[in-house]
């Protein structure tokens, strides 16, 4: 199931007529399966209660059809997402962002989606491998590089993660590239280690001048709740100024989004929509809302 199913779910008054049923009459047990399927795709509780408090406010008012429900839900979610609806602009050069995140949660894979995002706009992209720690981690940058005609700094592998970032944005500035990109790692023997490599290397990279320019937080939107909670502790370490949700193509969890918008309001640039190089999305609410509501099938 993905987010996407879940609003078919929604539409359809929870059955498995081909024709959205809009005129049907929203019922008491339609709330209630409409309140479980909210808190298991993890919107959060304050999302979901606002939601099922609103419609049962207005149930045989304003509410008597699920187009009706529709409304009220597109609004309150609406306004959830228009408040991180923040886009990123690469406005100096050159700019530099921090790509932090967990082990799997789709670092490498968005840089790459990114870096052919700037190179198609003629800007001159540097990656920086700073998860030295996998020889495999490197080496899949560099396809990455390869595949975007981006640029790469690669250290030997075991060098200090906060040494290569320095380099590579000592290098960026030399050579005015447009835009840095760096690599972490997202495992380390504990999450305190974790947190406390990419704080040295946000240390180390500041240095150099205002760097860096974004902290961008990766997080992966089938792990749920998980996503929340290792979105708070990032914050908390390194003050996250965007995230990137990945894996919305795949996942029944993904109104993980709104909980995460709700609680942190961190702007959301991107989100990821699939495994290949052009599967990356900017984030509009509206435009999202729509693809969720009303999808081109
Ligand atoms: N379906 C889907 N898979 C993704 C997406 N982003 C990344 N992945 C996959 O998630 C896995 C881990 O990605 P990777 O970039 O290596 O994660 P990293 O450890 O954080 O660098 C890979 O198999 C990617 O292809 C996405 O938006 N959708
Ligand atoms: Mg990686």
């Amino acid at each position: 199931m993905s987010i996407f199913d879940i609003f078919k779910k929604i539409k359809s008054g929870f059955s498995d007529e081909k024709v959205m049923p809009a005129d049907k009459p929203v019922t008491q047990n339609y709330l209630d399966q409409l309140e479980e399927l909210l808190i298991a795709s993890d919107f959060g509780v304050s999302v979901s209660q606002r939601i099922i408090e609103e419609l049962n406010k207005n149930l045989g008012g304003s509410v008597r059809t699920i187009r009706d429900a529709e409304f009220i839900i597109r609004n309150i979610l609406l306004g959830v997402l228009e408040v991180v609806e923040k886009p990123l602009y690469v406005k100096f050069k050159p700019f530099v962002i921090l790509v932090v995140g967990i082990n799997g949660s789709g670092k490498t894979t968005t840089i790459g989606k990114l870096a052919s995002l700037y190179t198609e706009r003629a800007k001159s992209v540097l990656l920086v491998a700073a998860d030295t720690f996998r020889a495999a981690a490197i080496e899949q940058l560099e396809e990455w590089a390869l595949n975007s005609s981006a640029d790469i700094i690669k250290p030997t592998p075991k060098t200090d993660p906060a040494a290569v970032a320095y380099d590579g944005v000592h290098k960026a500035i030399a050579k005015e590239y447009d835009l840095v990109l760096i690599d972490t790692a997202g495992r380390l023997h504990t999450q305190k280690h974790l947190m406390e490599e990419v704080k040295k290397i946000k240390r180390s990279i500041s240095k150099l001048g205002n760097y860096p320019n974004e902290v961008l937080l990766i997080l992966d939107s089938t792990i749920g709740q998980n996503a929340l909670i290792q979105a708070r502790e990032f914050n908390n370490a390194v003050n996250v100024s965007g995230i990137v949700l990945t894996k919305l193509d795949s996942t029944s969890k993904g109104g993980i989004i709104f909980a995460i918008s709700e609680e942190l309001k961190i702007p959301i640039r991107y989100i990821g929509m699939g495994e290949k190089i052009d599967d990356l999305r900017a984030f509009t609410a509206r435009d999202f809302i729509e693809s969720l509501l009303n999808p081109v099938v």
